[in-house]
C-alpha cells in the first residue's frame, strides 16, 4: 500500500540545475497559493478538521503548516542572501501545528501565502547564478544551496497539496 505520508514521493534532484527545471520550480511556487485555495474551496468545517491520514494533521493544520514552513523558508533565503553561510534555526513543526493559531480559518493562511509567495517568487526570480549557489547551514541536514532549497520548497508545497487532494479523492468529496 502507498505511504499516505508521501503521496508524491520524496524530493529528488541531482546534477546541474537547468533553466527549465528552475523555471518549473518557480512556477510551482507561484501557483501554490491558488492551488491550495482551490483544494480546500467548498469543504465544510468538519471536512477541514479531518486528518489526511490516521494520526496525521487535519487539512486545516496542513494549510497552516505550509504557511509556518514557508515563512521559515523565506527567512532562510534572506539570511543566506545577506550573511555569509548562516546557520539557520530549525523549528518544531508538530508543536507549531498544535498552537491555537493552527485552528484558525484556513482563509487566514491562504491570504498569508498569497502575499508571502508573491514576495518569495519575486525574490527568487531575481537571483543571479552566484546567489543561487550561496548556501546556508541547517544544523541537522548540513549545507544547502539556495538553488536546491527552491526545489525543496516547490516539492514541499506540492507534497502537502497532495495530502489534501488525495484525502478528498479517497473520501469522494470533490
Ligand atoms: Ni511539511
Amino acid at each position: 500500500m502507498k505511504d499516505l505520508r508521501y503521496p508524491i514521493g520524496e524530493f529528488e534532484w541531482e546534477g546541474e540545475l537547468t533553466e527549465d527545471v528552475l523555471a518549473s520550480w518557480l512556477h510551482e511556487l507561484e501557483q501554490l497559493p491558488a492551488n491550495l485555495r482551490e483544494a480546500v474551496t467548498g469543504l465544510s468545517e468538519e471536512q477541514l478538521d479531518t486528518p489526511y491520514r490516521d494520526g496525521g494533521w487535519t487539512i486545516r493544520q496542513v494549510v497552516h503548516h505550509v504557511a509556518d514552513s514557508h515563512i521559515n523558508a523565506y527567512t532562510r533565503f534572506k539570511l543566506a542572501l545577506t550573511e555569509e553561510t548562516p546557520v539557520i534555526k530549525p523549528y518544531a513543526e508538530d508543536k507549531w501545528a498544535s498552537l491555537p493559531d493552527s485552528q484558525m480559518a484556513v482563509e487566514v493562511s491562504l491570504q498569508l501565502l498569497d502575499s508571502l509567495h508573491a514576495r518569495l517568487v519575486s525574490l527568487l526570480r531575481s537571483l543571479s547564478q552566484e546567489q543561487l549557489n550561496k548556501t546556508f547551514v541547517h544544523p541537522e541536514s548540513g549545507s544547502i544551496e539556495l538553488k536546491r532549497n527552491i526545489g525543496i520548497y516547490a516539492w514541499h508545497g506540492k507534497h502537502h497539496l497532495a495530502h489534501i487532494t488525495s484525502l478528498c479523492n479517497r473520501k469522494g468529496w470533490k
